[in-house]
């Protein structure tokens, strides 16, 4: 089974030029309607922009695709979490059932390594969930690293997670974690952790170096690309950690478990800051786009 591209992704892997791809589930399920429509073009148009072609991924009818429709996009947004969050484990069932699904950070690599994309923007990865130790709460975008040869632009892991354990999981499967343009792993809405990155790069050319290195030692798998959100956009650990352990307690108390947890926290997090939380994570994802075409275009030459 192939990924059926768009006629543009399709021309742009004949001749090697730089495609970057995006997910889904960060439409459908990571951001409220119009907020979340407006920053799927966004994001499409800075890749353009930059001058790389943009793939968003998704799986349409049981089909896997990379690059949307203006109204393919359209729909991801308004339908939002009615339609299917689609993990790496959901694909044989969505598939053989001609369902529409949103992919995860999991699921895109997957898709957009078999289409042969080898960089993707996102906006936080997916991580070791706090209090994993008694739930095993671990998204599978941390699995996936290990098998997709792709290098994902992410603002470090979503500050819902337990950081320090994510690293060790990264670590544990062989993933370099390369801050970029920083010694800290960043926490998707502060620019800054207090847990270091295990090696830092500056520049789009070096990144482009050390996935092309990997992939040329056969080690097999992705790469995590770790972006702090822009200064003026970010809100500092000090200030959105109380408003993460009240949603976090809300969670809690509402019997919120598995795939539900991040739109939950996400949305919560969102309420409880007045959209500010929204703002910084569609700044952040811009600045993510920016970055990947960046990287695309500095690998592609
Ligand atoms: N980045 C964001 N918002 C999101 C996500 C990433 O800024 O909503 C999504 C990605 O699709 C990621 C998912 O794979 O959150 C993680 O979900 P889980 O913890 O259930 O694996
Ligand atoms: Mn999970």
């Amino acid at each position: 089974m192939k990924v059926k591209l768009s006629t543009a992704v399709k021309a742009a892997l004949k001749k090697g030029k730089p495609v970057v791809a995006l997910e889904s589930t960060i439409i459908a399920h990571g951001m409220p309607y119009p907020q979340n429509l407006e920053m799927a073009r966004k994001v499409e148009q800075i890749i353009m922009d930059e001058g790389a072609v943009p793939a968003t991924i998704a799986i349409i009818d049981g089909e896997l695709r990379a690059g949307l429709s203006a109204q393919e996009l359209e729909g991801f947004a308004k339908n939002g979490p009615s339609i299917m969050k689609v993990s790496t484990r959901d694909i044989p069932y969505v598939v053989a059932r001609n369902i529409t699904g949103a992919t995860t950070v999991a699921t895109t690599m997957r898709l957009a390594d078999m289409a042969g994309i080898s960089v993707f923007a996102t906006g936080g990865m997916g991580g070791v969930h706090r209090g994993a130790e008694r739930t095993f709460d671990i998204s599978a975008d941390l699995s996936e690293f290990a098998q997709s040869n792709v290098a994902v632009v992410t603002a470090g892991a979503k500050a819902i997670l337990d950081l320090a354990l994510t690293l060790e999981v990264l670590e544990t499967l062989g993933v370099p974690v390369v801050g970029y343009g920083t010694d800290e792993f960043p926490a998707f809405y502060s620019r800054s952790s207090g847990h270091k990155v295990p090696m830092r790069l500056d520049t789009p050319k070096d990144v482009a170096k050390l996935m092309r290195a990997k992939w040329l030692l056969g080690l097999k798998g992705g790469v995590v690309v770790a972006n702090p959100i822009p200064a003026q956009a970010e809100i500092l650990a000090e200030e959105i950690e109380p408003v993460i352990l009240r949603a976090l307690n809300a969670a809690k108390r509402t019997n919120i478990t598995g795939k539900d947890t991040t739109p939950y926290l996400l949305k919560a997090i969102s309420d409880a800051t007045q959209g500010r939380s929204l703002s910084a994570n569609i700044a952040l994802v811009e600045n993510n786009a920016r970055l990947a075409a960046a990287i695309a275009i500095a690998y592609s030459q």
